[in-house]
Formats: structure tokens, C-alpha cells, sequence
């Protein structure tokens, strides 16, 4: 997954500009003998702002830019003159991008919108120059306000990806192959499990002008939110879909049980997951005969909508993209900005394709032992003398 260009978390240090410091000046000129304090302020330091960007896919712009910092401001100067203010960064992010303390993992924001700004680190203010503090009881203040601190903070930013349909199932339950039928979306498919390392977004076009977007997530198995499998690092896109589309094929073994270990996986993440709107499709119908598909109708998981599939034939994709236009509409499940951001676990080994490792118990170091044998020569050259 080096040479992935999908990048879905990038941990950066930001640090805001700091301000400028007034200044402490008397007026002097000719025939003015006493002309007063006369310091200007300094300038604000500059922001660092986030803002959401709705042609931006990934944080991959931010992969190898790992420092961002706003210039300080300039210090306050004689005759009252202000010092400029320090220049703002700006950090162009695709919506639905989480940001956490990477300290702490704590939850700081999200960008959700297009064009919406959020002033991650606030730049630190001018301070005040003497002309500020002259009264009637003090008329030479000999003193200016140094400017306000710069504030540094590391953060990550975490993608989720925002689509209306999430495809959620166990590896090659054919979720690639319902994508790529029913999109323009090319996914990578094959016979065998996780073939799909990495999250794809299709457009549905649904009866004309209509259209939704889908996303086709890595495979689910046992135990994913505890981190097996590709696990953690994808279940977060599922969390911003307004509706999930269960998916299982129909040669599975117990339908209704894998249904619950995925319906659990889910919940163990996220327990705001399980409000999510749900569809179920049995994939690959293909194989099967109307009398056997009856016969499976009889042992269903209870209380989910279920369509019987096949990618290959087109059996049922009319009726699931109805379903599915049906439950996004529903206005239960319109909005899927309401999901709890619950906190990074910075114990955890979040990523794979980033160097670095928020933090890692150190495995034990191992004695070095030499057991390379020295050839003689090298012994008679280096230690004639002994
Ligand atoms: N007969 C039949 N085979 C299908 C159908 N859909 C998918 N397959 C096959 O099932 C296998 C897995 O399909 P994928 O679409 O790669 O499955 P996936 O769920 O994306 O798998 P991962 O990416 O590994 O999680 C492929 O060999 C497909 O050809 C179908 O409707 N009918
Ligand atoms: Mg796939």
C-alpha cells in the first residue's frame, strides 16, 4: 500500500504566528520638546485555518508537508504605526475531515462543508505600544505589551469519506463487482479476499437525473474493531454514510449469523452505527433457483429489508437501487453529520503506510550477539601486534 495515493490520515505540527510586540517610542522633533508616547501596536500573528474543500478526495496534498506554520506578526513602530499582521495558512481539506489532538487523541473538529472555514490555532494578538497606556496620572508610560505567544499543537486529520451508500460485508462477498456494475467506478476484482485495500466511490445514476454515491470499503471480518483484518483503519468511512448496504452472499453458510457478527463489528466501533439506515443484499443469486431463494426467504435476518442480487445477470440491481434511493430519502437517515466522533486511540497503531507510530510499547531490544565468523585474514591484518 506504499505507493497508495489514497490517503486517509496524515498527522502535521501547526504552530499560528505570534505577536508582534508594541512598542515604547516618544515622539522627538524639533521644537517638541516633550512630544509624548507615541508606540504603535503590533500585528496579530497569523491563523492557521481550516477550510473544506469538495474537489479534494484525499489528504494526500498534505502527505509530505508535514509542517505548517503562519508567519508572526511584525512589532508596533514610532508614531503610532501598527506592525503588519503575521500571514494566515490556510489548509485545504476534503470534506469530512476529522481532526484530533495527537497527543491526547482527543476529537478538536471536523470540516464537513464546502468552503467552511474553522480557525484550527488562533494567532497569538500585537501587543499594545505605549501610546495605549498614557492618562492623565501616568503621561510617560515607559512600557509596551510584548506580543501574545504562538501556539503549536500537532494534530491528525482523519478522512471520512461522506457517500450515501456504504457497501459493508466480509471479503468477497462481491461488493467491488456490485460497485463497478452499477457505476462508472473501476474497483480492482477478484476471487479472493481483500482485494480491495483501499475505499472507491462510485456515482449511481438512478432514473435519469437522479444519483447517489457509493462507497466500497475494504472487507469486514471477526473482530475488526479490535483492529484484525484492514479493520480499524476503514470502518471510520462507514460512519459518515447515511445508509449501509449489508452485503452477503448466497452460498454463505448462515446468512442470518453472518449478518449479526457484521451488525456487532459495526456496533463494537461505533454504537451510533447501528441508528444508521440498513439494507441487506444476497449477493450472487446467479447461482441459485427461484425455488431455493424462496427457500431462504424463511431464514432471514429479521427486520431489514432484503434484495436478492446478482451483479453478473443484473437480477435485482433495479429493485436494490429503488430500495436504496427509497431508505436515503427517508428522513431518518438524511443526516449523516450527527455521527459522535469518539476520540483516537493513540496507543493504537493507526497507520500503516505513515512512518510514524503515534506511540508503540518498545518491544524489548535483543541483545546483539555476533555469531558472523571473522575470516583469518582479517584477524592478522587488524591485530598483528597482539
Ligand atoms: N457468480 C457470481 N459471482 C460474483 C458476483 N459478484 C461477485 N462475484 C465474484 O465474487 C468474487 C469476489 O468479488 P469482489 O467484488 O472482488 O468481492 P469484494 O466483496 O469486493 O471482495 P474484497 O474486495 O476482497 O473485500 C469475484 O470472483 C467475483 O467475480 C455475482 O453476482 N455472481
Ligand atoms: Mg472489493
Amino acid at each position: 500500500m506504499a505507493g497508495s495515493n489514497f490517503i486517509d490520515y496524515v498527522k502535521i505540527l501547526c504552530r499560528s504566528g505570534k505577536g508582534g510586540a508594541g512598542s515604547c517610542h516618544f515622539h522627538r522633533a524639533k521644537y517638541v520638546p516633550k512630544g509624548g508616547p507615541d508606540g504603535g501596536n503590533g500585528g496579530r500573528g497569523g491563523h492557521i485555518i481550516l477550510r473544506g474543500n469538495r474537489n479534494l478526495w484525499t489528504l494526500l496534498h498534505l502527505k509530505y508537508q508535514r509542517h505548517i506554520f503562519a508567519t508572526d506578526g511584525q512589532p508596533g513602530g514610532e508614531c503610532r504605526s501598527f506592525g503588519k499582521d503575521g500571514e494566515d495558512r490556510i489548509i485545504e481539506v476534503p470534506c469530512g475531515t476529522a481532526v484530533y489532538d495527537a497527543d491526547t487523541g482527543k476529537f478538536l473538529c471536523e470540516v464537513t462543508d464546502d468552503g467552511q472555514e474553522i480557525k484550527l490555532l488562533r494567532g497569538g494578538r500585537g501587543g499594545l505600544g505605549n501610546w495605549n497606556f498614557k492618562s492623565a496620572t501616568n503621561q510617560t508610560p515607559r512600557y509596551a505589551q510584548p506580543g501574545e505567544p504562538a501556539i503549536e499543537k500537532s494534530v491528525i486529520l482523519e478522512l471520512k469519506l461522506l457517500a450515501d451508500v456504504g457497501l459493508v460485508g466480509f471479503p468477497n462477498a462481491g461488493k467491488s463487482t456490485l460497485l463497478s456494475s452499477i457505476s462508472a467506478a473501476k474497483p480492482k476484482i477478484a476471487d479472493y479476499p481483500f482485494t480491495t485495500l483501499e475505499p472507491n466511490l462510485g456515482i449511481v445514476g438512478y432514473r435519469g437525473a437522479q444519483s447517489f454515491v457509493m462507497a466500497d470499503i475494504p472487507g469486514i471480518i471477526e473482530g475488526a474493531s479490535e483492529g484484525r483484518g484492514l479493520g480499524l483503519r476503514f470502518l471510520r468511512h462507514i460512519e459518515r454514510n447515511a445508509v449501509l448496504l449489508f452485503m452477503i452472499p448466497a452460498d454463505a453458510d448462515d446468512i442470518k449469523k453472518e449478518y449479526d457478527i457484521l451488525l456487532n463489528e459495526l456496533q463494537q466501533f461505533n454504537p451510533d452505527l447501528a441508528d444508521k439506515g440498513r439494507v441487506l443484499a444476497i449477493t450472487k443469486c446467479d447461482m441459485l433457483d427461484d425455488e431455493l431463494i424462496e427457500e431462504m426467504r424463511q431464514h432471514l435476518p429479521e427486520g431489514v429489508q432484503t434484495v436478492f442480487i446478482s451483479s453478473v445477470t443484473g437480477q435485482g440491481l433495479a429493485e436494490l437501487k429503488d430500495v436504496l434511493w427509497r431508505t436515503i430519502n427517508d428522513e431518518d437517515n438524511r443526516i449523516p453529520c450527527r455521527i459522535t466522533h469518539r476520540d483516537l486511540d493513540i496507543t493504537h497503531r493507526v497507520t500503516e503506510e505513515d512512518d510514524f507510530i503515534i506511540e508503540q510499547e518498545s518491544p524489548e531490544e535483543e541483545e546483539e550477539t555476533w555469531d558472523v565468523e571473522w575470516p583469518d585474514e582479517y584477524w592478522e591484518e587488524n591485530y598483528k601486534d597482539d
